[in-house]
């Protein structure tokens, strides 16, 4: 059954991906699954028949059948579990790239987010020049962390899983800030991750609803 998955009628990003429908894309792309998107406005969102799906009002939603999947994180795992090509079969490698989807979401985005919070919504307060720099080195904290981790290594933990996609997917959302850029492992991680032709599918599709034009190929 194709599922069908929700995104912005209209991206604040402008087509960049940065928005989280980017990773539910990319995951079907990888694992070659056809998905259908319903685009929804800001006010849609909000509407009782959206939040039956998700209860706060957000993209992205999954729909599969019966099932109504939302949060990105589990949109993904779900996808990965469902079909090859995102988990490895071994038990043990399994558990360690689904534990990188969680560091992902639960290490690594708090502070990028904190940081976006900041910038976009507390500029006009009178201590934000002394806040922004503590939350930039709590971001600086963790990349340097992961890059120690990462190593000259291309993926986290062994071949492309969806833990690197998950993550991956939280990094270029510092992409705007050039905070990357201290991290030349990571920036070269992330630059492998937009060049697998998968990501590429998932980036035009979701380009070509700000656009208005159909993406190459689709
Ligand atoms: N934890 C949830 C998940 O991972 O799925 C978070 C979902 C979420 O934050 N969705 C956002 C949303 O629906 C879109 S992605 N917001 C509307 C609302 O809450 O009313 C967040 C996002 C939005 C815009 C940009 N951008 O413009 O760069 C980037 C990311």
């Amino acid at each position: 059954m194709t599922p069908t998955i929700t995104a912005f009628e209209r991206s604040p990003d402008r087509g960049r991906g940065l928005a989280r429908d980017m990773r539910v894309r990319w995951a079907l792309e990888e694992v070659r699954q056809p998905y259908e998107v319903r685009l929804v406005s800001f006010a849609a969102m909000k509407e009782p028949a959206h939040r039956a799906l998700h209860p706060f009002g957000q993209i992205p939603t999954y729909e599969e059948g019966d099932l109504v999947l939302f949060e990105s994180g589990a949109i993904v795992f779900h996808i990965a579990q469902c079909h090859a090509g995102l988990l490895p079969d071994d038990a043990s490698a399994r558990a360690r790239a689904i534990t990188w989807m969680f560091a992902a979401v639960n290490t690594i985005e708090p502070p990028i987010l904190d940081l976006q919070t900041t910038v976009l919504l507390e500029r006009d307060q009178s201590w934000y020049r002394e806040r922004l720099p503590v939350v930039e080195n709590r971001i600086h904290d963790r990349l340097g962390q992961l890059s120690d981790r990462l190593g000259d290594a291309d993926w986290l933990d062994g071949g492309f899983s969806a833990g690197d996609l998950m993550m991956v997917a939280v990094l270029l959302r510092l992409k705007p800030s050039g905070m990357l850029d201290r991290y030349p492992s990571l920036s070269a991680y992330v630059a492998r991750g937009e060049a697998r032709p998968a990501y590429q599918r998932a980036f035009a599709a979701q380009l070509a609803v700000f656009t208005g034009q159909s993406p190459a190929g689709g």
